[in-house]
């Protein structure tokens, strides 16, 4: 670690320097994060992007008197480190360590806690509206990159936020990229808020130039100038901020920290609402991110698990049927690397929809895609389609709809912690009429459930995990049926939902374990068929207990009159406030131990 950054503890000694040595610190800063997160995993070139903007702010502001939200907060690295966790940096994303994203229980200097885009606006004139009513004053900066600003509840804050004339401050961190290149009409706004920079400079030299220009330089000028102004008409019409009430800046360089401190200067103290656009280089600093920013979005920890992805069977399944079934259609959320979507899209591009991260667009589109005749398959990560369970059940399922969800990353995430967890789905979804819902076991009944869906007509989802371990026979896919994995003469039965309660099942021994691949509906003639005194019967899954397969089965069997004993394993009603999917798997109790005490325990 360089010197420097052994200097900063904290803001204030930020306060002290001269912006070359601002400079010279940011060097240190991407240098320091680079190699940190190449050993622990995280989102890198994000935060490459924002460390001039986070030294900036953090001259200018005083934190934590005053508050910075950093949307999604996966940029926020050089916040962290020069707050206070300089030290702690390299335990990120691990238990009894550092949060990739903003935690308020960490550090006062993280205003809120994030981790789902697009909130940092809402969130910003929530507390500008509380500072003003309780006669406080301190400054709120709500810092949002392009790709957030594609999120619905941003739009929805924006129009809160020109009405209200609220006094806070936007930073628009644009860097042409979500996770992949940026979509949508508000990025192409984007470029020719860019393109207007351009303009005016170009304005400038042009006027400099033709006045120059002896006896005609004048007339030419005026001539030019007409024209240019209808251009710059053409442009300026199109400052919508404007027109909402906020004062708009920009385009700035992101990474020219002197005009950065100017400009957070000059609108510190201004009433009412400000954005300022700044432009920035998704990974700058750093070769490998700055040439694959999409690759360096996120990266794996040194070593890290090289299990087969679902995603993987996912996106062979839509390039094979995509072939074949033209009326398959695949939609995402500014997530089509993660969720196996990018070889269907260079394939099929004119049945592939990037929505931006827009999950609730993404859920009704998909429903008028079905609606309209076509087959389509909206793949999300889990904690993320939370977002859509209105339009779930208003759009999808009231209309009963042929929409395939598929639930990536479902059960515990690992890493990203408390605010991505995967554990709610079976929860939100089991309660919606029309649904159905699948958990396959492998990658090899996750294709024979994919080729299943395609003659299935109703609302439909299939959740799983990141990884699989290996693939294994199973049985055609029968709607409404179970696999019986293991069968012993035991009076125990162990019924797994989903892979990872299927391994650990599988490791207890001496019980009968059943593959519950339909968690919705319930095998309900086998679940008859072992209600019997003497019998013992544990449900297994990576989801909450609340409202999840377990409680389904236990009130299926109560309505019967509940004969056999039952225990359900699943996460209690906590958050989920854990980095380690093997760790939080055994504080569940997902393990042969697990179900082992479980059983003991029932006897
Ligand atoms: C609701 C929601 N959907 C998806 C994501 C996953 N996600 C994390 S960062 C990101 C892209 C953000 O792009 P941008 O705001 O431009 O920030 P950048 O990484 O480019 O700096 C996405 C899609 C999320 N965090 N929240």
């Amino acid at each position: 670690m360089s010197d420097l950054i052994q200097q900063v503890n904290s803001p204030a000694d930020l306060k002290k320097m001269t912006v070359g040595e601002l400079n010279e610190y940011c060097n240190c800063l991407r240098k320091y994060i680079g190699e940190t997160v190449r050993n622990t995993g995280g989102h890198l070139a994000s935060s490459l992007g924002a460390v001039e903007l986070a030294v900036a702010l953090h001259f200018v502001f005083d934190c934590p008197a005053d508050k910075i939200l950093w949307d999604v907060g996966h940029q926020a690295y050089a916040h962290k480190i020069i707050t206070g966790r300089r030290d702690a940096f390299p335990s990120l994303r691990s238990n009894g360590g550092i949060s990739g994203f903003p935690r308020m229980k960490e550090s006062d200097c993280d205003a809120f806690t994030m981790g789902h885009s697009s909130t940092s606006l809402s969130v910003g004139l929530g507390l500008a509206r509380a500072r003003d009513l309780l006669g406080q004053s301190y400054n709120i900066v709500s810092v949002i990159g392009d790709g957030a600003f594609t999120g619905g509840m941003a739009f929805e804050a924006l129009n809160d936020i020109g009405a209200s004339q609220a006094g806070m401050t936007i930073v628009l961190n644009d860097n042409k990229m979500s996770i992949s290149k940026n979509v949508g009409a508000m990025s192409e706004y984007l470029s020719k808020l860019r393109l207007s920079k351009r303009y005016s400079r170009l304005k400038r030299t042009v006027q400099k130039g033709v006045l120059g220009i002896p006896l005609f330089g004048e007339h030419i000028y005026k001539a030019l100038d007409k024209t240019k102004d209808g251009i710059k008409a053409l442009l300026q019409n199109n400052k919508m901020f404007e027109q909402m009430g906020i004062k708009y800046y920009g385009p700035i360089d992101g990474h020219n920290i002197g005009n950065l401190i100017e400009i957070f200067k000059q609108t510190k103290n201004e009433c009412g609402p400000s954005l300022i656009h700044i432009v920035t280089e998704k990974g700058k600093g750093d070769s490998a991110a700055q040439c694959d920013p999409s690759k360096f979005h996120g990266i794996q920890p040194v070593g890290a698990n090289k299990e087969p992805s679902f995603s993987d069977v996912l996106s062979r399944f839509l390039c094979e049927e995509g072939e074949k079934n033209s009326s398959i259609v695949a939609i995402t959320a500014a997530m089509a690397d993660g969720t196996g979507l990018t070889a269907f899209s260079e394939r099929f591009p004119n049945r592939y929809f990037d929505v931006g991260i827009a999950e609730q667009h993404a859920v009704t589109l998909a429903a008028g895609l079905a609606a309209g005749g076509l087959k389509p398959y909206f793949a999300v990560y889990s904690t993320f389609l939370q977002r859509g369970f209105d339009q779930i059940l208003h759009d999808v399922c009231i209309n009963n709809l042929g929409v395939t969800f598929l639930i990536d990353r479902a059960g515990a995430v690992g890493s990203d912690g408390i605010t991505h967890q995967g554990i709610y789905d079976l929860s939100y979804l089991s309660m919606i009429p029309n649904m159905t819902i699948l958990a396959p076991k492998d990658g090899n009944e996750f294709y024979k459930m994919l080729i299943w869906s395609q003659s299935f007509n109703g609302p439909l989802s299939i959740r799983y995990p990141k990884n699989y371990a290996f693939d294994s026979e199973c049985a055609d896919i029968e709607y409404g049926k179970w696999e019986v994995v293991v069968s012993e003469k035991s009076n125990i039965y162990i019924l797994a939902a989903g892979g990872r309660a299927l391994r650990a099942a599988q490791a207890v021994g001496n019980s009968n374990v059943i593959n519950a691949r339909f968690i919705k509906p319930l095998d309900t003639e086998f679940l008859n068929s072992i209600n019997k005194a003497g019998n013992i019967i544990i449900t297994v899954e990576d989801n909450a207990l609340s409202g999840g397969f377990g409680q389904a089965v236990n009130s299926y069997l109560t309505s019967c009159g509940l004969k056999a004993k039952i225990s359900c394993i699943g996460y209690s009603d906590e958050f989920l406030d854990d980095f380690s999917v093997e760790h939080s798997l055994e504080s569940a109790g997902i393990t042969a131990n697990g179900i082992l005490s479980a059983i003991k325990n029932l006897k």
